[in-house]
């Protein structure tokens, strides 16, 4: 019924962070999911508590180590257990992934840090590798952030009705938003395209969907279909 999420991480203090706040907030409160962060180090057995070691073959930085990192996973691990290690080499998160983990019942976040983790606890624990764009960040707990946040305003009961058709309403699915204005009319000489002023519900609709287009165009040709050109008149 509820999306249990266990993020295994070395800054379990990071969870749930921003998620706690807002329509994320609402949501963990209600019980529509649970995040609970759990701490690799737990799953040292030397004094040091080390998770990281130098990498074989050399060069910079550290790796972490697998014995840690796979204890944690088998010790929170269910039979219908999906496993997702952040890491920047992994599939595009995109809003299908996010969709899909909205059906899961528990989901595995693996945070990695330093250089990135030992290739065998892939191996080992058949988890699926997700990046959230191609840039390079510190570790995977925002990464993981990024993801909890797409995924659980996604769940049943996350959004109000307001909010559900908010979304729904101001979407020209699969194309950039048209951009939106508030009052004032005039800010800084700045003014509010007339038309939206207008009360013509039918041509703001009209003058909206040509905005979407115009700017997937312009910045996201790529989002583009055939059918889109052919609404855009080429
Ligand atoms: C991610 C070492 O830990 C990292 C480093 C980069 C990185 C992740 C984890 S997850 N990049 C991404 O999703 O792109």
């Amino acid at each position: 019924m509820s999306l249990d999420v266990d993020v295994l991480t070395i800054f379990p203090h990071m969870f749930p962070g921003p998620l706690g706040d807002s329509i994320t907030g609402r949501a963990l409160a209600g019980g529509l999911a649970t995040i609970r962060a759990i701490d690799v180090r737990d799953f040292t057995h030397d004094r040091h508590k080390s998770v990281d070691d130098y990498p074989y073959g050399g060069g910079p930085g550290m790796v972490m180590r697998p014995e840690p990192l796979v204890a944690a996973i088998e010790s929170v691990r269910r039979p219908a257990s999906r496993v997702v290690l952040l890491s920047p080499t992994g599939q595009s998160f995109t809003h299908a992934v996010a969709h899909s983990l909205t059906s899961e019942s528990h989901v595995v976040l693996i945070c990695g840090r330093y250089e990135g983790v030992d290739e065998r606890v892939r191996l080992a624990t058949r988890a699926e590798e997700i990046s959230i764009g191609d840039f390079v960040l510190t570790g995977g707990e925002i990464a993981a952030m990024v993801v909890l946040d797409a995924v659980i305003r996604l769940l049943p009961g996350a959004l109000t009705s307001n909010e559900a058709w908010q979304n729904e309403s101001h979407s020209s699915a699969g194309l950039l938003e048209y951009p939106q204005y508030t009052r004032p009319p005039d800010f800084r000489g700045l003014r509010v395209p007339d038309v939206l002023l207008s009360g013509h519900h039918a041509q703001v609709a009209a003058w909206r969907r040509q905005q979407a287009l115009a700017r997937t165009r312009e910045r996201r040709p790529d989002l583009l279909t055939p059918e889109h050109q052919a609404e855009l008149g080429d």
